[in-house]
C-alpha cells in the first residue's frame, strides 16, 4: 500500500495529483469469472472483499451500471444502530455493529465510525410501550438498549425541546449509546480499495442488461460492456432489484420507493448525537462538516426518480423545528432523494434463489447502511459455500412462501 509523507502530499497538491496512485484499479471485464456482483454500493463491495479475503474467492467482479457508492450508499444519513425486536435482526445487525467497531483498522481506511449514541424519540403511551419492549428484548440479547424519561433524554442531547405542551412531546427516548454514524462514502471507498488490492475487478459504467441461463443455472450476464460469463452472480442492487432479478425470471417480494434527506449549512458543533423519532418520521445528526443531516419518510408509491415529494420534507422539517426551536432559522443546502427496496416485513432477503448460482442481498429498504460490513460479511459466506451463513439463513427468501416473517416495521423506523 503507497505511504505518503507531508513533503509528497504538498507536491503532489502542487502538481494536480498527477502520477497519484489511484485507491483501486479502473477495471474492463474479463471474459470470465467465478462470482459477478452486481452492483458497487457498500454492500455489493463489502461482499466482493470478504469472498476474497475470507473465503478466498479472486476472480470476482463487482459491476456497476453508474459510479461506484453513487447509489442509497452515497445518499443515506449514516446511521448506524442495533437496536432491532427479534432475535434474528439482533443477530444480524449486531454482527454488522462489532464489525463496525474494527473495520477502520480491518481496512485501513478511516470509515469515521462514531459511535455518538443513538435516541429514539417517543411522543405517547403507545410509542413508550414500544420502545420499552424493545429495550427489553435487546438486553436480553446482549444489545445494549435503556430508557431515559424526558429530563435525562434532554441532558444526552440538550437542544431537545422536551415542553410537553408541544404537538410531538417527548415522553422519553431508547438510548442506544454503541450507536452512532460514518462516513458513507468512506466506507464504499474502503472496501472498494481493499477488495482491488485482492484481486477483485471493479467495472464502473458497466450495466447488467440480462442473464443468461442453462436450465435452471445462471451461466452469463448480459452487460453494456457484452457478455460475461460466470458460476455464480451475487445480485445486491438495492431498488433495482425487482429489476434486475426479473431478468432470471424471478418475481421479488419489494415495493421500490423514494426516501429522502437534506443538509444545511454548516455550523459549529451543536449537535452531539443522533436522534431519530420514528412517528413523525424525522432523524437528525450532524456531519463532521458541520451540516445538520436530515431525514425524512418515504413516499407512498412506487418511483425510480431518486427525487422525493416535497410535502414529506416539509412535513419532516415542521417537526424538527418543533423539536429542536434552535434550528428554526437554519437555511438548507440541499436535498436528495433514494431508491429504497422495502420488504413486507421489512426485513432484508439475503441467500439462495430458486435459480442455481444466483444469490440475492436485497430489501434492506430505509435501514441497510448500518449493516453493510455484517451484510457482506453473511451474504459472502452464503454465496461462498452455497448454503446460508447462520446468522443470514432466517432471512432467505422462502420466508415469504412459509410464512415465518421477521416483522421490524417499528425497528426499521422510517419504513412503516
Ligand atoms: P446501493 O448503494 O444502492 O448500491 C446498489 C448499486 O447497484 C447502485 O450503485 C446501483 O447503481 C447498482 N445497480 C443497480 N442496477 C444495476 C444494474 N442493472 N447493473 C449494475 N449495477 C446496478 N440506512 C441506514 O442504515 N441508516 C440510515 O440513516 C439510512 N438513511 C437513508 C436515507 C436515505 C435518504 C436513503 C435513500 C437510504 C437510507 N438508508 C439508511 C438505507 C441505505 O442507504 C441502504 O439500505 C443501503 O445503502 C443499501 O446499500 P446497497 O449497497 O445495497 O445499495
Ligand atoms: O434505519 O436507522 C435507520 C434509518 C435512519 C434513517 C433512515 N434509516
Amino acid at each position: 500500500m503507497q505511504r505518503y509523507s507531508f513533503s509528497s502530499l504538498l507536491r503532489h497538491t502542487l502538481e494536480g495529483h498527477r502520477g497519484w496512485q489511484p485507491a483501486w484499479q479502473k477495471a474492463e471485464p474479463k471474459d470470465r469469472y467465478d462470482v459477478v456482483v452486481v452492483g458497487a454500493g457498500g454492500h455489493g463491495l463489502a461482499t466482493a472483499y470478504y469472498l476474497a479475503k475470507e473465503h478466498g474467492i479472486r476472480n470476482v467482479a463487482v459491476l456497476e451500471k453508474g459510479w461506484l457508492g453513487g447509489g442509497n450508499t452515497g445518499r443515506n444519513t449514516t446511521i448506524i444502530r442495533s437496536n432491532y425486536l427479534y432475535d434474528e435482526s439482533a443477530a444480524l445487525y449486531d454482527h454488522a455493529v462489532q464489525l463496525w467497531e474494527g473495520l477502520s483498522q480491518e481496512l485501513n481506511y478511516n470509515v469515521m465510525f462514531s459511535q455518538r449514541g443513538v435516541m429514539m424519540l417517543a411522543h405517547s403511551e403507545h410509542d413508550s410501550k414500544v420502545a420499552k419492549r424493545h429495550v427489553h428484548a435487546n438486553r436480553l440479547n446482549g444489545v445494549d438498549n435503556e430508557w431515559l424519561e424526558p429530563k435525562e433524554a434532554k441532558a444526552f442531547c440538550p437542544p431537545l425541546n422536551i415542553d410537553p405542551a408541544i404537538r410531538y412531546p417527548v415522553v422519553g427516548a431508547a438510548l442506544q449509546r454503541r450507536g452512532g454514524t460514518a462516513r458513507h462514502d468512506a466506507v464504499a471507498w474502503g472496501y472498494a480499495r481493499a477488495a482491488s488490492a485482492l484481486g477483485v475487478d471493479i467495472v464502473e459504467q458497466c450495466a447488467v442488461e440480462g442473464m443468461e441461463l442453462a436450465g435452471d443455472r445462471v451461466v452469463a450476464v448480459r452487460t453494456s460492456k457484452g457478455r460475461i460469463a460466470c458460476d455464480r452472480v451475487a445480485v445486491v442492487t438495492a431498488g433495482h432489484t425487482s429489476h434486475v432479478m426479473a431478468m432470471a425470471g424471478l418475481r421479488m417480494p419489494l415495493e421500490s420507493v423514494p426516501l429522502q434527506a437534506l443538509v444545511s449549512e454548516p455550523v459549529k458543533p451543536i449537535f452531539p448525537c443522533v436522534v431519530m423519532s420514528n412517528t413523525v418520521h424525522a432523524y437528525i445528526s450532524q456531519s463532521d462538516k458541520g451540516e445538520l443531516v436530515i431525514g425524512a419518510g418515504t413516499d407512498q408509491y412506487v418511483s425510480y426518480s431518486q427525487r422525493g415529494g416535497f410535502p414529506v420534507i416539509e412535513h419532516t422539517l415542521e417537526a424538527i423545528v418543533e423539536l429542536f426551536p434552535i434550528f428554526s432559522r437554519m437555511r438548507m443546502l440541499r436535498t436528495w432523494g433514494g431508491i429504497v427496496d422495502v420488504t413486507p416485513d421489512r426485513s432484508p432477503i439475503i441467500g439462495r434463489t430458486p435459480v442455481r448460482g444466483l444469490y440475492v442481498n436485497a430489501g434492506w429498504g430505509t435501514g441497510g447502511f448500518k449493516a453493510t460490513p455484517g451484510s457482506g460479511h453473511v451474504f459472502a459466506h452464503t454465496v461462498a459455500h452455497d448454503d446460508p451463513h447462520p446468522i443470514a439463513a432466517p432471512f432467505a427468501l422462502e420466508r415469504f412462501t412459509t410464512g415465518r416473517l421477521i416483522d421490524e416495521a417499528a425497528a426499521a423506523a422510517v419504513a412503516h
